[in-house]
């Protein structure tokens, strides 16, 4: 029986999901747990896993804050008496993309002489060249964003070159800003992480590779070679492939875990398999490895994304085309207006889930015509800066007409500008938090006119790093898996429980969805 584990680092949160196989066929989920940072770990002071901030566009999460979660989860796995973790063979690990970990040279010594009798906190905290990092959420960086596309020859040349024109919460817009801002701190740093590459390397107790899938988020990456662009890195700041962890394939062995944690927690010395961002990792984790299908995450952000067989970035730069962690391409489109704006309605109307979906089927589909555009926070679907909702024959004080139209607001916006993917969407697969959800999952079904199917998880990005960790173990050992048999008996969705659309309802949306369209162009001036 082996062993393999996925974590996945969150914005909001970590999670540890186990599974098990055996050569006889057996494939079950052992172990899921998860915590959240606020609650967790309040000593850092975060509130939804970010620091608090004046400005809207500056949003920073603490890299110490994540690497003790790491441990606190390891911690807590290690601890619970009815796994038994000698079978662990091999772990992986997903983690919310774009944000950087800024390192010290310091680092290079000390990732593999951890004390195993200290906490790992004690002994990390001078690492860093950057207390604080810049996370997905952030939209501070629009004129690094401008200056890295007039370098490249423009946006086009730069989605055709990295898969996405400059976004501000991409990594390497980001790098620009703080190499500009703070040149003497940038100097100190030794290496520039994402979260997923700075958590495999405190795991295999040296600097770990970034993988394609995950490095496809920092407008740095030659989409098609796979390796760091030098053109782009030179349009970003100087000095930049000196500080960057190399990319690898998303199979690649970063090492073994190192002395800290098999000697504090008692692991074996399993393989670490390195790291990559949530959406590739979910795009596993639903058993989307072959091309036709998609998924839409509801998670802190929504995000819809499905199997591309060649990189086709979209021509009027909405989406991103980012290597998949299976080989192929992924096309995504992402929205930051996702569960935290639905919480700001619940909440403001004083509701749970359970009201909030009350208050869904007390209301129409279409809402009479009653609209809201999301923008609670500045949002990267469409580009929008300067936050704020927008109601449209819609009272504020009616709290069932605003539960609906934050809904249909979302799905609609999801199909909208998902149609640059090229694929005509019959069935989707529903994952992240809010896909527990089945009225809300019903408002989807409806107005993409397309099947919506729940999976046995609700954390497809922690059992994707799971099914990466089992797909690698097995590459190394010479005894390849195709990626279906790789997912096969963990991504089956739930029988019985497929939400199907309404035809009267799907075509209240066709033409709400062209006046939504409307509004939305109109608040974008
Ligand atoms: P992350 O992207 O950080 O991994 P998750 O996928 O874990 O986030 O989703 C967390 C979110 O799920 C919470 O912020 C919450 O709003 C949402 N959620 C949980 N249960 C429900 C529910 N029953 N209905 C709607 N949303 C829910
Ligand atoms: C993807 C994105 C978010 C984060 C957080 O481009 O910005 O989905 O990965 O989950």
């Amino acid at each position: 029986m082996a062993i393999y584990l996925g974590l996945d680092s969150s914005t909001q949160s970590v999670t540890a999901t186990a599974i098990e196989v055996d050569d006889a066929g057996k494939r079950a989920i052992l172990f899921e747990r998860s915590f959240r940072y606020d609650e967790a770990l309040p000593e850092y002071g975060t509130r939804y896993g970010v620091l608090p901030s004046s400005d809207p566009k500056i949003v920073h999460a603490p890299p110490l804050m994540w690497s003790h979660a790491l441990d606190r989860m390891i911690d807590e796995l290690v601890r619970d008496a009815d796994v038994d973790w000698s079978g662990l063979r091999a772990l992986s690990g997903s983690a919310q993309q774009h944000g950087s970990v800024y390192v010290n040279v310091l680092a290079r010594g000390r990732l593999g002489s951890l004390e195993p009798g200290l906490p790992l906190v004690e002994q990390i905290g001078d690492l860093f060249a950057r207390r604080t990092s810049p996370i997905w959420m952030d939209s501070s960086t629009n004129t690094d964003c401008a200056a890295i596309e007039a370098a490249v020859g423009g946006a086009r040349a730069l989605a055709t070159l990295t898969g996405s024109r400059a976004f501000e919460r991409f990594t390497g817009p980001q790098i620009r800003k703080f190499a500009r801002e703070d040149p003497d701190a940038y100097a100190s740093t030794d290496r520039v992480h994402l979260v997923s590459s700075w958590l495999a390397s405190l795991l295999a107790g040296r600097h770990a590779a970034i993988d394609p899938g995950d490095g496809s988020g920092m407008n740095l990456m030659d989409l098609t070679s796979r390796r760091w662009s030098s053109e782009a890195m030179r349009a970003t700041a100087p000095g930049l492939d000196a500080k960057l962890t190399p990319v690898e394939d998303s199979w690649s062995i970063a090492g073994t875990l190192s002395p800290y944690w098999t000697r504090r927690y008692g692991l074996p010395p399993a393989r670490v398999v390195v790291w990559s961002g949530d959406n590739p990792c979910s795009l596993v984790g639903t058993g989307l490895v072959s091309e036709g299908l998609v998924a839409v995450s509801l998670g802190t952000s929504d995000t819809i994304f499905g199997i591309m067989p060649s990189p086709q970035p979209s021509a009027d730069g909405t989406g991103h085309v980012f290597a998949s962690p299976t080989g192929a391409y992924m096309g995504m489109t992402v929205f930051k207006n996702g569960s935290l704006a639905r919480e700001r309605i619940r909440d403001a109307y004083g509701m749970n889930w359970a009201e909030f979906s009350a208050a869904l089927s007390r209301t129409a589909p279409g809402n009479n015509g009653r609209t809201l555009l999301p923008w609670f926070d500045p949002e990267i679907t469409p580009l929008v800066l300067a936050p704020g909702v927008r109601r449209h024959q819609l009272e504020t004080a009616d709290a069932d007409g605003n539960v609906r139209a934050i809904i249909e607001a979302q799905m609609m916006a999801l199909a909208l500008h998902s149609k640059w993917m090229g694929v005509r969407i019959r069935k989707i697969y529903a994952t992240g938090g809010a896909a527990a959800n089945r009225d809300i999952l019903q408002v989807m079904a409806d107005v993409f006119d397309a099947d919506v199917l729940q999976l046995e998880t609700g954390n497809s990005a922690a059992l994707g790093a799971a099914l990466r960790a089992f797909h690698a173990d097995r590459l190394a050992e010479g005894r390849p898996l195709a990626w279906d048999d790789v997912v096969a008996g963990f991504v089956t969705p739930k029988v019985d429980a497929k939400l199907k659309p309404h035809a009267a309802h799907a075509a209240t949306y066709k033409k709400l969805m062209e006046t939504y369209a409307a509004r939305e162009r109109a608040a974008l001036g």
